[in-house]
């Protein structure tokens, strides 16, 4: 017989960072949505959140930005939801009831994807604490349906609009002929494309979530596609790295940020790099959720 009692602290979890805290005493539950049945071009990103949760195994805990820890602040991750072979409607009640439970237990879920589509569930379990879904997405997701679905990665701010006050799409450069007349047609979503005046497009995407109770979805093919060509449905002319961390950081600072995800990476065999860009991306927002947040004093930000 082996024994492994000796190999405790030399065993790296399976879990973001390498850090396993107790559930009760996280303030963040990483939640694992491996979904890509509706994708329409290329699917994998089932893929996604193996794929950055062990890229995260290999990140250092300490911020240098920041000058802090923000594992500190008490890092779990469960295991994966079980939806890999669920119609898009059964995925969506599996991520609700998982996000309803993590924010009753009063802690942050950060849900990695998978499809764009695990937003509807995430913010149906988030409804009642959200004012706004705000998105950064290179496209606006805004059929009414698409490939004759009504819930799927092509119509997900669609279906999220008829359940939440105000929702706000950040990002977009490419559109669908009826999603526009879509849009036209909804009173409460504002679509800010990418390639608004230098600038202009921030500021207005930023105004519009101040003090605002906000459910955030970062689609990380916001990003250009030469910073991140592992995507489910990659597009040109993007945001780099630096671009997307600034906004974010005065995202968390402007608005409260209720719950997250990070979706549609779509890991490429033998690509390591962008699998860490989306880990580091997601380690980040942990970072000044807690600077902003001001629930732990952990000492972020103190330096700056
Ligand atoms: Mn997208």
């Amino acid at each position: 017989m082996v024994s492994l009692s000796g190999l405790e602290g030399s065993i790296v979890p399976y879990s973001f960072l390498g850090i396993q805290e107790s559930y009760e005493d996280s303030s963040y539950v990483i939640v694992g949505v491996p979904y890509d049945a509706t994708s329409s071009w290329m699917p994998g990103s089932r893929a996604g959140p193996l794929a950055v949760i062990e890229a995260s195994r290999y990140m250092d805990p300490y911020d240098m930005e920041l000058g802090c820890i923000p594992a500190e602040a008490g890092l779990h991750t469960i295991p994966e939801l079980s939806v890999l072979e669920s119609t898009p409607e059964s995925m969506v009640n599996t991520v609700r009831e998982a996000v309803g439970k993590v924010l009753d237990d009063g802690k942050v879920p950060v849900l990695l994807g998978g499809e764009h589509t695990l937003s509807l569930g995430a913010v149906q379990g988030a409804k009642d604490e959200i004012e706004v879904y705000a998105t950064l997405d290179a496209h606006a997701d805004f059929y009414d349906d698409y490939e004759g679905r009504r819930i799927s990665h092509a119509t997900v701010s669609k279906r999220i609009s008829e359940l939440v006050d105000e929702v706000i799409i950040y990002g977009v450069r490419t559109l669908g002929w009826e999603e526009r007349e879509e849009l036209n047609s909804s009173d409460n979503v504002t679509l800010i494309p990418l390639l608004a005046r230098e600038g202009e497009a921030a500021d207005t995407f930023l105004r519009k979530i101040e003090g605002k109770k906000v459910y955030l979805s970062v689609d990380v093919d916001v990003l250009d596609s030469s910073v991140l060509p592992c995507l489910g449905t990659p597009e040109p002319g993007g945001m780099s790295y630096r671009d997307v961390v600034v906004i974010l950081r005065e995202v968390f600072r402007r608005a409260s940020i209720v719950a997250m995800d990070f979706v549609e990476f779509s890991p490429c065999p033998g690509m390591r790099s962008d699998a860490y860009t989306v880990a580091r991306l997601v380690y980040k927002s942990i970072g000044y959720h807690i600077l902003y947040s001001g629930k732990q004093d952990l000492g972020c930000g103190a330096d700056e």
